[in-house]
């Protein structure tokens, strides 16, 4: 039987870097497509395809010359920088899900696809803990494309057949690449921040709670999903994922108390009032039945582990 080949695309992003290393170091077949090349030198030696998600005839080309059966597509523009450009991040987050969509409909290699929605679905109305079903009247241009994600995968589950897969991520907390326009940067940021004579300035208010997760839970998770058999998975959207829920005030005082010293002061900005329509948490009880979900990383192994990354210097400075 031939091999699976694994394709990641927007592979020189935040969660695809992480991705790439992760598929690379379980010896998987992997391919890396995004318009970047990658930064991280850790994944420099897998195959690499500059490739538009938007252009449909590329991608088709790409993933058939390389016999892609499985496509991570985690290309798309983020909360913040898309309240900037709302034409260009509703055109790449929807045009980049339905070209991959409508490839699986058709495709007799291409078998499952992975697409991240977010806990940016939700807004005022959901709660601070949002149900699996809960109320979604989402503020932002790419909490709506999220939405409307979702319901497009259902519908092509339910009428093209296609095995797509998806999860509401938090905000993700990583080292080999950084966020790309987030509303939850701040908790990637700070780190880079860590030895400045500076306090840190934070862009939301001190008592935002939101939830979140390291980077080793949030790839665990898609991978676990994307290997779970189909018919224990019943639910027809993405399923919400917990692991932790912090505010910049919590994420700081452990912060202080592993590198004593440190300061910070909150100057929230327009990213507060998105922060302000997401829930506290997310109820995963569905995940957690479906698939066995569990996330592994706490609050001060979260901080350990990007302090310990830090000072071994793969850190990236974030783009500005
Ligand atoms: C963002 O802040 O836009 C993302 C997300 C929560 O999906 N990190």
């Amino acid at each position: 039987m031939a091999q699976d080949v694994h394709a990641i695309i927007g592979a020189s992003g935040q969660l695809g870097t992480e991705m790439a290393l992760s598929l690379k170091s379980a010896g998987k077949s992997v391919v890396l497509l995004d318009l970047r090349s990658p930064s991280f030198e850790g994944i420099r030696d897998l195959p690499f395809e500059t490739v538009d998600v938007c252009d449909a005839a590329g991608l088709s080309a790409c993933l058939g010359d390389h016999g892609v059966t499985h496509v991570y597509h985690l290309a798309a523009a983020l909360s913040a920088r898309g309240e900037q450009d709302p034409q260009w991040a509703w055109n790449l987050n929807m045009k980049g899900l339905l070209n991959i969509l409508d490839l699986a409909a058709v495709s007799d290699s291409l078998a499952r696809v992975f697409w991240p929605s977010s806990i940016a679905v939700f807004g005022p109305g959901s709660g601070r803990l949002a149900e699996q079903t809960g109320h979604r009247l989402p503020g932002t241009v790419y909490g709506i494309s999220k939405n409307a994600g979702e319901q497009w995968c259902a519908w092509y589950r339910r009428n093209r057949g296609v095995d797509v897969r998806s999860v509401r991520y938090p905000g993700l907390i990583g080292t080999l690449a950084p966020p790309g326009g987030g509303t939850t940067d701040y908790a990637v940021e700070v780190f880079e921040h860590i030895g400045s004579d500076e306090p840190y300035t934070c862009f939301l208010d001190e008592n935002e709670r939101l939830p979140m997760m390291h980077m080793d839970d949030a790839v665990r998770a898609a991978l676990e999903l994307m290997s779970a058999p189909r018919v224990t998975l019943k639910c027809e959207e993405a399923y919400n994922i917990q692991a932790l829920s912090f505010s910049p005030r919590e994420l700081f005082e452990e912060i202080e108390r592993q590198v004593p010293g440190f300061r910070y002061r909150c100057v929230p900005d327009f990213r507060q009032d998105i922060a302000s329509g997401w829930p506290d948490a997310l109820d995963d009880a569905v995940a957690r039945r479906e698939w066995g979900w569990r996330p592994q990383v706490d609050l001060t192994g979260l901080v350990t582990s990007m302090l310990v990354a830090r000072k071994g210097n793969i850190m990236p400075v974030p783009a500005t």
